[in-house]
C-alpha cells in the first residue's frame, strides 16, 4: 500500500513534465549543405532556446554538420542525440535530418569532416549568443 501511494506520488509529479514538449513550438533553424557550402555559413542562434536544426543536403552527394564542442555545450532532444555520432551529423544527398536542440552560449567552428570538403569551402562558424 506505501509503495502504491510513492508510485502514484511520483506519477503525478512526472506526468505534466512529460506532456509538455519543450519542442513543441520550437523556432526552426534552416540550414543548407552543398557541394561545398552551408548556407548561412556563419550560423547565429539565440541561446537557451530549444530550436529545430533543419539540415538539408541539396548535393548528391553525402556531407555532414560537424560541430564537436557545438553538439557537446547543446542540449540534444534525447530522441535525436543517435543523429550526433563524434560531433557529426550525417546528411546524405537530397535528404533532410533534423535535430532538436537548446544551444549554449558560444562561439563554435562548423564544417563537414568527409574528406577534403573543408578545404574545400565547407566551413564556418556558429555563434550563440
Ligand atoms: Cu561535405
Amino acid at each position: 500500500m506505501r509503495k502504491f501511494t510513492l508510485l502514484a506520488a511520483l506519477a503525478a509529479v512526472v506526468g505534466p513534465a512529460q506532456a509538455q514538449d519543450p519542442w513543441a513550438g520550437a523556432q526552426i533553424v534552416q540550414v543548407r549543405l552543398s557541394s561545398f557550402d552551408f548556407d548561412p555559413h556563419d550560423i547565429v542562434l539565440p541561446a537557451g532556446r530549444p530550436m529545430v536544426l533543419r539540415l538539408h543536403n541539396a548535393s548528391g552527394g553525402g556531407h555532414n554538420f560537424a560541430a564537436r564542442d557545438f553538439f557537446r555545450a547543446a542540449q540534444v532532444r534525447p530522441a535525436d542525440q543517435v543523429k550526433v555520432v563524434n560531433g557529426a551529423v550525417e546528411v546524405r544527398g537530397g535528404t533532410t535530418v533534423d535535430v532538436a536542440l537548446v544551444p549554449a552560449a558560444g562561439r563554435y567552428r562548423l564544417r563537414c569532416t568527409h574528406t577534403f570538403h573543408t578545404a574545400l569551402g565547407m566551413s564556418g562558424s556558429i555563434l550563440v549568443r
